[in-house]
């Protein structure tokens, strides 16, 4: 059976939110269109309790978009954003989730931020999701959301290392691009395995 995964469509990462993916909110007509169509929908949602060790103004005289080194290898830092139960951290309005069946929460252990749907980023704290699938006979997975370069990406690797199926469709994900960041996703997400597809073609 296959689903589809919407990651982290949510007030923070659309325009005027605190980290804003550049037309991050263009992809929500087509991602309401995809799940329709499908049986089964999941969702993601970043969920930071504040003083998030990946905030920048955790760190003492760091900027957003720096790196620092985490027990867990390089971290970028972010500005505050997806604080749990502010706006930011909510699904954008237009995002209809009446047909969402789970939703995923992530990055809520303060040291360990976690980008991808299935593991945190330490690359061993499971988020559940694999159990879940399994238990569901979901084999294939449909990625969608947001941000290309980094939650999307990671989701798609991780999947595939738990062994579905993935497809990433192209006009239903937007990323935050930080020096060619968006490229360098594709090539590592299509190198891995993943097959990209089209809105159209999958609804037609
Ligand atoms: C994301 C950076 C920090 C994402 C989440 O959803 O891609 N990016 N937290
Ligand atoms: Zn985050």
């Amino acid at each position: 059976m296959k689903a589809l995964l919407i990651v982290d469509v949510q007030n923070d990462f659309c325009p005027g939110g605190a980290l804003e993916v550049p037309g991050g909110d263009t992809i929500i007509p087509v991602i309401n269109k995809l799940s329709a169509s499908f049986d089964a929908v999941i969702q993601t949602q970043d969920w930071h309790p504040a003083g998030h060790s990946s905030f920048a103004s955790t760190h003492e005289g760091k900027e957003p978009f720096e790196t620092v080194e985490m027990s867990y290898g390089s971290q970028v830092l972010w500005p505050d954003h997806c604080v749990q139960g502010s706006e930011g951290a909510n699904f954008h309005p237009d995002l209809q989730t009446d047909r969402s069946q789970l939703i995923i929460r992530k990055g809520f252990r303060k040291e360990i931020d976690s980008y991808s749907a299935f593991f945190e980023n330490d690359d061993t704290t499971s988020t559940g999701l694999t159990g879940y699938l399994r238990e569901r006979d979901i084999d294939t997975l449909y990625a969608v959301g947001l941000a290309t370069d980094f939650c999307v990406k990671w989701s798609v690797l991780d999947g595939i290392k738990e062994e579905f199926d993935l497809y990433v469709v192209e006009d239903a994900v937007k990323g935050i691009d930080i020096e060619g960041s968006v490229g360098q996703a594709w090539s590592e997400m299509l190198d891995a395995g993943a097959e990209k597809v089209s809105s159209e073609e999958l609804i037609s």
